[in-house]
């Protein structure tokens, strides 16, 4: 194979290694990178180490091959932008699958494919796709390297972008590799991904090599992730999603844990008391905006844990500790803002970032809609074409463009943060993006009644995920793309755990719609600071201490419960935006039991109960 003639890469001094000279002893890990080498035959292997030197060498290159620019220091420092192609710029869940051995176990709504077919078709993709390209070995954990059991991948990439998003992402290189055969050979997730865009020799690079064929594949049984012909970050970062959320709930499913698509922050009331908060939102409905709100109502302080991604176990005093697997942000860019989320712009402001798809101001700087209010007289946009405010008819920035940052960076990050055992979760709120129906927010009446919120959540489609925008769909638990297996067995599972613990310990859960609009179509409310005070009243209902009347859907604020001081707004709009119709609610029945039909028998019985509960508390 062209890796044991000597390596003569004249654009990279990188320590070229055969595995033999790999810097590892891991058996398993070193056999399997052995026979990616011979499968997928790239010009060079390449070893990560995570090292500001690595970081520095690979920017390099990747602004040599067109696909990074180097931002203005003085407004960025260390920090670089990527135009993706047009057609690879969000997560394709028409081509993510789930490979279980038994169909049952990917459930209705994932697609499923035969784990013996499904690797002999991708097989065939992966032979000589890493052709003219170095191969990257990247070595990482997911959340804490001193856990009591680290979660370790290891990705092969033959994409230099994604090894070092993988750094911002994920503690990646020399640490967590060393840490895998500390103790013996750990167990790690092996995570093979390729832009599927080999070189032949001579043939020049594109600035964003990909394929038109893709697919995000997983096997849960094996614990194995296959990813092919995309560059972008939700289908080749594979720590994030494939690991952390679909792999992750199979594993939590079958050893009693959750892993789940929330933010995790901690709020401090004037009182001085600290309570912790995991709240579930659908891709670009503004978690990492609520990870890092900047409370409105005097005395109240929040700091962050996590913008995406929560792992929950049960620890010895029976009640829920999360963690956050993650170590960057891989945040949705328009919208974020000084005025709407101040704390993640000085996050980027320190710089070390990846923009991805956002527009180019002529200064070097990066530009998108929301991001300040005047816009600047000239852009390249996100496609690379000159754009001028008052002219263009398209947005200057992607809908789904991204910045990746070190959440180590975020002004506001709690000393929790890197804590291995976690935070106490006191309340769990589920949200979703709902014009109509969906007040402001309600309580459950207990965790039963909680998990048929979170079961039955509803969202409008976004642009994070390619295909329609705007479209409702039920999103249960907001994991609907990420639930690694039978979506009824992962309600039972919910329900379990549930069952398994006191329930005195167990988070409260809440339900929330920043997102409600009136007849005329504006917002019904605020939403960004404003929603501390939505998180005041979880507190205070918590604490035992805020009012609230029982409606069909759950408990709702009194007319005075929720602290509006000093908010412009009548009291005839909060009443609306807290308002539980039931006439929308009775037009939400049939959809609901559609949604529960598509699962299938394998709805638990007490979903059921809660659906008559709700009908006949509707008079339906
Ligand atoms: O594109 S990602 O999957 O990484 C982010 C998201 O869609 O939630
Ligand atoms: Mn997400």
């Amino acid at each position: 194979t062209p890796l044991l003639e000597p390596q003569s890469s004249p654009t990279s001094n990188a320590v070229a290694s055969t595995p033999s000279s790999a810097p590892t002893t891991h058996r398993r890990l070193l056999a399997w990178v052995s026979e990616v080498v011979e499968l997928t035959q790239p010009a060079d292997v390449r070893w990560c180490d995570g090292s500001d030197a690595e970081w520095d060498e690979l920017t390099a290159e990747l602004i040599a091959s067109g696909t990074l620019v180097q931002l203005d220091p003085q407004a960025k420092p260390n920090s670089f932008y990527a135009r993706t192609d047009p057609s690879d710029v969000a997560r394709v869940e028409d081509r993510t699958f789930i490979c279980s051995v038994d169909p049952a176990d990917a459930g209705p709504t994932n697609n499923w494919m035969d784990p013996t077919q499904m690797k002999s078709v991708m097989t065939d993709l992966y032979r000589g796709s890493m052709r003219g390209r170095t191969m990257y070995v990247v070595p990482f954990c997911m959340g804490p390297i001193d856990a009591e059991h680290p979660m370790f991948g290891v990705e092969i990439t033959d994409s230099a972008y994604v090894a070092v998003s993988m750094k911002i992402m994920t503690r990646m290189g020399a640490e967590p590799l060393a840490a895998m055969t500390a103790n013996g050979d750990a167990d790690f997730v092996p995570c093979l991904h390729s832009v599927g865009a080999p070189l032949e020799p001579g043939q020049s690079d594109v600035p964003w090599p990909c394929s038109d064929t893709k697919y995000i594949t997983h096997f849960p049984e094996e614990r194995l992730i296959w990813s092919y012909g995309s560059g972008y970050g939700g289908n080749s970062l594979l720590g994030k999603k494939c690991y952390s959320l679909r792999i992750a709930s199979v594993i939590g499913r079958d050893e009693g844990w959750l892993a789940e698509h929330m933010l995790i922050l901690k709020l401090i009331s004037p009182a001085g008391r600290a309570y912790h908060i995991a709240a579930a939102f659908p891709s670009a409905c503004g978690k990492t905006n609520l990870a890092m709100i900047q409370p409105t109502i005097p005395g109240w302080r929040v700091e962050t844990l996590g913008d995406d991604i929560a792992w929950m176990r049960f620890g010895a005093d029976g009640r829920l500790y999360a963690t956050n697997p993650e170590y960057g942000l891989f945040g949705v860019a328009p919208g974020t803002g000084w005025g709407t989320n101040p704390n993640a712009m000085r996050t980027i402001d320190r710089g070390n970032s990846l923009f991805t798809n956002v527009a180019l101001t002529d200064h070097g700087d990066v530009w998108w809609e929301g991001i300040s209010e005047v816009t600047p007289p000239h852009l390249a946009d996100w496609r690379g074409n000159s754009w001028v405010p008052g002219e263009a008819t398209t947005p200057a920035a992607h809908p789904n463009s991204r910045f990746c940052t070190p959440i180590r960076q975020c002004p506001i990050l709690s000393s929790d943060y890197d804590n291995p055992a976690g935070v106490p979760i006191d309340a769990i709120i589920f949200g979703g993006r709902r014009k109509t129906t969906v007040p402001l927010v309600t309580q459950a009446r207990d965790w039963q009644h909680g998990v048929f919120m979170g079961a039955t959540l509803s969202s409008e489609t976004t642009a994070a995920a390619t295909g329609a925008v705007g479209v409702v769909r039920r999103d249960p638990m907001a994991m609907l793309p990420f639930i690694g297996y039978h979506a009824g067995d992962y309600f039972g599972h919910w329900l379990e755990v549930g069952k398994q613990h006191d329930a005195a310990n167990l988070p409260a859960v809440f339900y929330v719609n920043w997102f409600r609009r009136s007849a005329d179509g504006g917002f019904l409310w605020p939403g960004f600071g404003e929603n501390s005070r939505v998180l005041k009243w979880v507190i205070e209902r918590i604490e035992g201490k805020a009012a609230a009347v029982e409606t069909p859907i759950g408990y709702a604020p009194t007319a005075g419960s929720l602290d509006v001081t000093g908010l412009d707004i009548t009291e005839a709009e909060v009443a609306a935006a807290l308002e539980v119709d039931v006439d929308e609610w009775r037009a939400e029945l049939p959809l609901i039991e559609d949604w529960f039909a598509q699962i299938g028998d394998k709805v638990p019985t007490e979903l059921l109960t809660e659906l008559d509960v709700l009908r006949g508390r509707l008079g339906g």
